[in-house]
């Protein structure tokens, strides 16, 4: 995409050689001399564009029908080499400008899509015209061509030819191959290529072109990995990207394929492909004329407006709400959507500073009525699928209001008075200096109460969870929330939680979570860090989370002994003392007496604690999305069939 580009830069026709070749080197000056404007940066941006801008050109020839493979080399010396099997770069001399073609197409600023006719319409505007601006800004560029049963050649330097275009042998195939160095008095940050940065973007490409194939090697000789190569080909297109986006985000499919859908409209077309995952994030990725609008853009958002539109009418339509219900929010419906939007136009207006937000309003248009129609129709011949994803919707809906419910809850607690009341469950410690306490929430009562023994209280707090196992395998986070089950938690850390989160009100340094390496164990570890992940991300961010370390086994002689944590550990010990020893297994955190939970546990001069990572969470989060995503059905069948006794539950 070339940043400032209108056509009245394109040089005049004229008919002599010599005033051709003055108004040439006008045109490239203007480049070198503001390469911000065309390429948009003189840093690692721009350095990858001029990439972009080449293989664009032989994208254009694989969209005219000419050309299935593009090959793009990175070489030594920051030196970039593509290469096609199209048909070549015109050779024969120019009409109006009495130079061969392919060196119009370097020297001449804005010389794509004037010559050669249909080839350069496709793409819409932006591509074919970037050559001559790569050519500008390289120390050198060779172009080898083969066509019409010859090789050719021509070298330029800075822009500038410094040899003509000559034969060089004979050839029985057809194809371009661009060489060039970016020049590194232009890009004084870099000149090195990052290969994931181009595999990103050629990535893309070949999704948004379905069926081309892009190589990109890295042929260096101080390569990260020597040798990488990436085959890049989709037949699937959008479709599959959506399957690519769906494996990278690490969550399970709800729906059996990805939706997709497609119109047009005169010069204009739109396709869609989209599918819910089981997370809770939305990926959407725009694009118009296979550039990705970062900032979205009428074409995005149009597609989610029309989207929640869709969805609420069939959700009323076939009674997944009631008429008294309020309708789906776009976010509800949005929670696990994987959507790629690619839009092709011929006249794109974009907008913002960055050229990343399409301004057009007819292609919002007939993105709309592709989705109010075809989404329709998809989802009226396809009742699972849609009952798939208005459960998905539903269920994130309750999970928002009951999460509201749970935020209002909690600012009426700390509101009017100043201080907030402390959860009576909460045993605190005697120090109110948040840099030395710890809080250490302890799975189920009777531990707590060791806990509550064992401890040094005036550094150490003390917040037992659930006297009662509470069945974690059937609570969501939003249960947790409406049953306020985790209210505890938020009121004793002191900090709030989602966008009411204020780390300097946090009332202790270390948050421990304290719970048996069983499974209740490890479900309600699971559940905590998941919470903490999603809706209070930067206490983990920060390392005040902790796991604390239970020992498995004591093993003794006489008066001696050691603790160990693992099994390995413990036979070590048990070698160690050779016989008359003893092994005490350690059942659980609630048959502990609290000397033994202080000496094991709590004692900062003894224990072992894990600090909690955002990996570590994450995987949590991922795990408990995986426990979610399983019951969605049963979960949803017991509510239908249990609506009125459940209700009566709850109260
Ligand atoms: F523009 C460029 F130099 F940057 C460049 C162009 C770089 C690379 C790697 C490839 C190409 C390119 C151009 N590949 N294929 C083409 N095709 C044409 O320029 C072409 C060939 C024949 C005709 C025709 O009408 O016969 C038309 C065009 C546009």
């Amino acid at each position: 995409m070339l940043v400032q580009m209108s056509n009245d830069i394109t040089a005049p026709v004229t008919e002599s050689y010599d005033e051709n070749s003055i108004q040439v080197l006008e045109g490239l000056e203007a480049v070198r001399k503001r390469p911000g404007m065309y390429i948009g940066s003189t840093g690692e941006r721009g350095l990858h564009h001029l990439v972009y801008e080449i293989v664009d050109n032989s994208i254009d020839e694989a969209l005219a029908g000419y050309c299935d493979k593009i090959l793009v080399e990175i070489l030594d010396d920051g030196v970039i080499r593509v290469t096609d099997n199209g048909r070549g770069i015109p050779v024969g001399i120019h009409p109006q400008k009495g130079i061969p073609t392919v060196s119009v197409v370097f020297t001449i600023l804005h010389a794509g899509g004037k010559f050669g006719g249909s080839g350069y319409k496709v793409s819409g505007g932006l591509h074919g015209v970037g050559a001559s601006v790569v050519n500008a800004l390289s120390e050198w560029l060779e172009v080898e061509i083969h066509t019409g049963g010859k090789k050719y050649k021509q070298r330029y330097e800075k822009g500038n030819i410094v040899s003509d275009l000559k034969v060089i042998g004979e050839t029985d195939k057809t194809g371009t191959q661009v060489t060039f160095k970016p020049d590194p008095t232009i890009f004084t940050d870099t000149t090195r290529y990052d290969f994931d940065i181009l595999l990103q973007r050629l990535r893309e490409q070949a999704f948004l072109n379905a069926g081309i194939r892009i190589v990109l090697k890295d042929e260096r000789s101080d390569a990260d990995i020597p040798g990488r190569e990436e085959d890049l080909h989709y037949e699937g297109g959008i479709k599959s990207y959506v399957e690519y986006l769906l494996e990278k985000s690490k969550k399970d499919r709800l729906n059996s394929e990805v939706i997709y859908l497609s119109g047009t409209s005169g010069d204009s077309m739109a396709e869609i492909a989209l599918l819910w995952s089981t997370g809770y994030d939305t990926k959407i990725m725009s694009f118009a004329n296979t550039i990705h609008t970062v900032d979205g853009g009428t074409h995005e958002s149009s597609f989610k407006t029309s989207l929640a539109r869709v969805v609420n009418k069939y959700a009323r339509t076939f009674k997944f709400l009631k008429d008294s219900d309020a309708n789906l929010k776009s976010e509800d419906i949005n929670e696990g959507l994987v959507a790629v939007v690619s839009v092709k136009l011929t006249d794109a207006q974009f907008e913002s500073q960055t050229k990343a937000k399409l301004g057009n309003t007819a292609i919002g248009t007939l993105v709309n009525n592709i989705v109010a129609e075809k989404m329709m129709n998809y989802l009226e011949d396809h009742p699972a699928e849609a009952k798939i994803i208005l459960d998905k919707s539903i269920a994130s809906s309750n999970a928002r209001e009951a999460a509201q419910k749970a935020r209002e809850l909690q600012r009426n607690k700390s509101g009017i008075g100043g201080k907030t009341r402390m959860p009576e469950k909460l045993t605190d410690c005697i120090s109110d200096d948040p840099t030395k306490t710890e809080i250490f929430i302890v799975e189920g009562d009777s531990a707590g109460g060791s806990a509550v023994e064992g401890r040094n209280s005036t550094y150490q707090a003390i917040l037992p969870l659930w006297g009662k196992m509470l069945n974690v395998e059937k609570a969501r986070v939003d249960k947790v929330f409406s049953n306020e089950k985790l209210t505890p938690v938020i009121v004793s850390l002191g900090t709030g939680i989602a966008e009411n989160f204020d780390i300097t009100k946090l009332r202790y340094d270390k948050i421990v979570i304290m719970a048996d390496a069983d499974v209740d164990g490890s479900h309600i570890r699971t559940l905590l860090l998941t919470f903490f992940f999603r809706y209070m991300p930067e206490l983990i961010e920060t390392g005040h989370v902790y796991l604390a370390q239970p020992p498995l086994y004591r093993v003794s002689k006489g008066k001696r002994y050691y603790d160990a944590f693992t099994d390995e550990e413990k036979d070590r010990y048990v070698a160690e003392f050779g016989d008359n020893y003893n092994v005490q297994r350690y059942k659980g955190l609630g048959e502990m007496d609290p000397e033994q939970l202080w000496e094991t546990t709590l004692d900062p001069e003894h224990r072992t604690m894990l600090r909690v990572t955002m990996s570590d969470a994450k995987l949590a989060d991922e795990t408990f999305t995986i426990l979610m995503g399983e019951e969605v059905e049963p979960r949803r069948r017991f509510i239908e069939e249990n609506a009125v006794f459940a209700t009566e539950l709850d109260i």
